[in-house]
C-alpha cells in the first residue's frame, strides 16, 4: 500500500514526515513511482489523465473540501474530499465577516470614507435580521451555529432538510419559503448539476427586497449579470463573493469597481497541510480496515 502524492513541495515538506512517522509508504510525484502496482491511494487537486496506470488504485483524495473539478473516477476507485476542521472554521469566519460587513452597511461606509465623509446611519441589530444559509453541511451548519449565537435569526436550506442547531431548516421543496425569509442569503452549496447557476434573477426575486448576498460556494453557481441587474433594480442591496467564474475574475470586470460588491480571491479557506495529512492517514487506515472512508463523495450526487 502506498500513497502517491501529487502536490506542492511546501505541502510535501509537511506530509512526508507525518507519513514516515506513521510507517506509511509515501511517494512524491509520478516520476518517483518504480512499481505502479503498489500505488493504492493518490492525493492531488486534479488526478493525472491515466489513472489506469495504477491497477491497484482504491482511493483518490482531493486536496480541498470541494470536488466539483474532479473527473468521474474509474470503476472501483473511490473519491474522497479533504475533511479538515481548519477549512470549516476558516470559511465560517469568512461568512461571519461578510455577513457583518453587509449587515452593518460597510459598502456605504467604505464609499463615504473614500470621500472623507463622516456620516452615521441607523444601526441595525442582528436580532430580527434573518440569515438564510443554502447548504447545511459541515460548513453551513457551523456558520449557522455561530450566527445564531450572535442573535441572528438563522434558516437553512438543504436537500434533506436535516436538523441544524440554532436554525430553522427547510428541505429541497421548501426553497421559496426559505428564500422569503432571508435578509442575508449565504451560499455554501457544492457545485453540482442541480446547483450550477442557482443564484439567478428568478431566485433573487424571491428574497425580501433589498436583501444581501454572501457567496462562498463556487463561482459557477452565481449569474454575475443577474447580480448586477438585481443591484441596479434594488432587488439586492449588496454582495460579497469569494468565488467567481472564471477565477481569477478578469481585471476589467464590473464587480471590482462597484461599491456595492466586495470580491475576495477565493481565500475563505485553504487546507492546513498537517490536517490534510492526518485526514489522508485516516482514509488509508479506514480503507485497510474496509471501514467507511471519511469524506467519501457520492459520485452520482456530485458531493
Ligand atoms: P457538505 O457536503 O458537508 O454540505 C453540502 C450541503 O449542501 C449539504 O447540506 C447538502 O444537503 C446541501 N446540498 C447539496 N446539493 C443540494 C441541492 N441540490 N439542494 C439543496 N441542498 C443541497 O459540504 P461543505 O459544507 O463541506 O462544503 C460546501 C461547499 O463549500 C464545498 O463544496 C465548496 O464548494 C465550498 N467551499 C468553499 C471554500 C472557499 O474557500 N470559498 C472552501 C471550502 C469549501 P444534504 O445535507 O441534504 O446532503
Ligand atoms: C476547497 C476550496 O474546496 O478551497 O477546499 O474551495
Amino acid at each position: 500500500m502506498a500513497l502517491l502524492f501529487l502536490s506542492t513541495p511546501e505541502r510535501e515538506a509537511v506530509w512526508r514526515p507525518i507519513f514516515e512517522a506513521a510507517g506509511e509508504r509515501f511517494i512524491a510525484g509520478e516520476d518517483a513511482v518504480t512499481d505502479p502496482d503498489e500505488v493504492t491511494h493518490l492525493m492531488c487537486w486534479l488526478p493525472p489523465q491515466d489513472l489506469l496506470r495504477y491497477p491497484n488504485l482504491k482511493v483518490v483524495i482531493g486536496a480541498g473540501a470541494g470536488v466539483d473539478h474532479m473527473p468521474r473516477m474509474p470503476e472501483g476507485v473511490a473519491l474522497v474530499r479533504t475533511l479538515a476542521p481548519g477549512i470549516d472554521e476558516m470559511v465560517r469566519d469568512w461568512v461571519v465577516m461578510a455577513t457583518l460587513m453587509l449587515h452593518r452597511d460597510m459598502p456605504t461606509y467604505v464609499q463615504q470614507a473614500r470621500a472623507g465623509q463622516w456620516k452615521g446611519h441607523a444601526v441595525p441589530r442582528a436580532r430580527g435580521t434573518c440569515v438564510g444559509i443554502m447548504g447545511a453541511g459541515r460548513i453551513g451548519a457551523l456558520a449557522a451555529r455561530t450566527l445564531s449565537d450572535m442573535q441572528f435569526d438563522v434558516v437553512c436550506w438543504s436537500r434533506s432538510g436535516r436538523a441544524v442547531a440554532g436554525a430553522k431548516v427547510f428541505a429541497e421543496n421548501g426553497l421559496d419559503d426559505f428564500l422569503a425569509q432571508a435578509d442575508i442569503l449565504v451560499c455554501l452549496l457544492p457545485l453540482t448539476d442541480e446547483t450550477r447557476g442557482i443564484l439567478d434573477a428568478a431566485l433573487f426575486a424571491k428574497l425580501p427586497r433589498g436583501a444581501s448576498l454572501v457567496h462562498a460556494g463556487r463561482g459557477a453557481q452565481l449569474d454575475m449579470d443577474a447580480l448586477r441587474q438585481a443591484l441596479d433594480d434594488g432587488v439586492l442591496s449588496s454582495a460579497m463573493v469569494d468565488v467567481t467564474d472564471p477565477e481569477p475574475l478578469p481585471e476589467d470586470h464590473w464587480a471590482w469597481n462597484d461599491h456595492r460588491v466586495f470580491v475576495t480571491p477565493h481565500i475563505a479557506a485553504n487546507t492546513d497541510h498537517e490536517e490534510g495529512a492526518r485526514h489522508a492517514l485516516a482514509v488509508i487506515r479506514a480503507s485497510r480496515e474496509n471501514a467507511e472512508l471519511p469524506g467519501k463523495v457520492d459520485q452520482d450526487r456530485g458531493y
